[in-house]
């Protein structure tokens, strides 16, 4: 029997560990609809057939598909891939499926928070949502862990781990009054401790400029293992992104861990703008509210957002002059895992990149 728990992962002992830390297998979405994906998703399909690729040379992946492009996405997956029928509203599995939870003797669980498609009727990214609120729940079931339904409204890609009682986050994320307006700071502190058993928030400000989602942090800054940190980041103080990176590299500057270290920090520069052409904006359909995608307007890109599965890293590319070091510094800061780039274009275009579209699955730990 999968259970819903009324308790927490702190009152049970479960911790959310560092995604640098053993998986079970990763979880992905399907992308179809045409609103947000342009030309019917296909270009976009061949994207996350290739990050799946990728992913599975370290480990399983499991990608979640709707009834009507099963056949589609069977045929488009790699054989090693498994698909799954997921209903969805998109296809954003790190935030609106679960986080899971692992305590050390062997036990992992999931926690389910509340999705409202990053903003709700306010400023939210599409209506209804009310698939995507259902995906962790129904990889709970598929998985048979037992599950925890938190009570505020959060995204998996607003929240880093170190695994070692550190979480960073966004106050233009977690802040935002179309997540939990009723909550104070200190609230959504308790609620963070109390679901991922953290000891100490690191506070960033803003996310990356432009980012639809009100500042992911896992769009600009990530752990690559306890102390060590990477920020995304520009020379070019003209750019908005200066501000906002220096900004970020300040508090991060000041700041210690859950363990009192203070944080080696790794910038890591950001591609040139990359902005909408009008081919690909007329590839889009319009749909009264969901976001428009206009040519000109500003892509968030970031190699931040990669995803480290066992012994690979993937991370997007750009085709961009920036790629090469990116990946370079990746690998060093990653010397036992390979470093697989992925041309990630048709992935930003949907608003998001590879670690947006992923979720890991840890493997279950024994302490001792
Ligand atoms: O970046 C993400 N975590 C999700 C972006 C959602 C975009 C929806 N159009």
């Amino acid at each position: 029997m999968v259970r819903k728990l009324e308790t927490t992962p702190r009152a049970d002992g479960f911790r959310m560990p560092a995604e640098f830390e053993p998986h079970t297998g990763t979880w992905m979405l399907w992308p179809e609809r045409p609103d947000n994906w342009r030309l019917g998703a296909k270009p976009a399909q061949h994207a996350f057939a290739a990050v799946a690729a990728a992913i599975s040379e370290g480990e399983p992946v499991t990608v979640g598909v709707s009834p009507r492009q099963f056949a589609n996405a069977r045929a488009m997956l790699a054989p090693q891939v498994r698909v799954v029928e997921i209903s969805n509203d998109d296809s954003w599995m790190r935030d609106c499926g679960p986080t899971f939870v692992v305590n050390g003797k062997g036990e992992v669980r999931a926690v389910d928070w509340i999705f409202n498609a990053w903003g709700g009727l306010d400023g939210g990214l599409y209506f209804p949502w009310d698939q995507d609120d259902l995906v962790a729940a129904k990889v709970a079931e598929i998985e048979r862990v037992d599950r925890y339904r938190a009570p505020i409204v959060l995204e998996g890609g607003s929240i880093h781990v170190d695994g070692e009682g550190t979480l960073m986050v966004t106050e233009e994320c977690l802040l935002n009054k179309n997540r939990n307006p009723d909550l104070t700071r200190e609230q959504i502190e308790e609620v963070l401790a109390n679901y991922l058993n953290i000891e100490k928030i690191i506070w960033l400000g803003r996310g990356v400029y432009e980012d639809e989602t009100n500042g992911h942090v896992d769009n600009i800054c990530c752990f690559i293992r306890p102390g060590v940190v990477a920020l995304t980041w520009t020379d070019d103080k003209s750019d908005p992104q200066y501000e906002i990176s220096k900004d970020a590299f300040d508090r991060l500057s000041a700041t210690t861990d859950a363990k009192g270290r203070k944080l080696e920090i790794h910038r890591v520069h950001q591609p040139d703008p990359i902005l909408i052409t009008a081919e690909e904006s007329g590839g889009v359909d319009v749909v009264e509210g969901t976001l428009p995608r206009e040519e000109g307007m500003r892509l968030a890109a970031s190699y931040i957002n990669f995803y480290i599965a066992n012994g690979v890293i993937v991370m997007p590319s750009f085709n961009d002059p920036h790629d090469e070091p990116a990946q370079k510094q990746l690998a060093a800061l990653f010397p036992d895992r390979k470093v697989i780039a992925v041309p990630a274009r048709e992935i930003l275009l949907g608003g998001g990149n590879i670690h947006c579209i992923t979720q890991q699955q840890p493997a279950p730990q024994k302490a001792g």
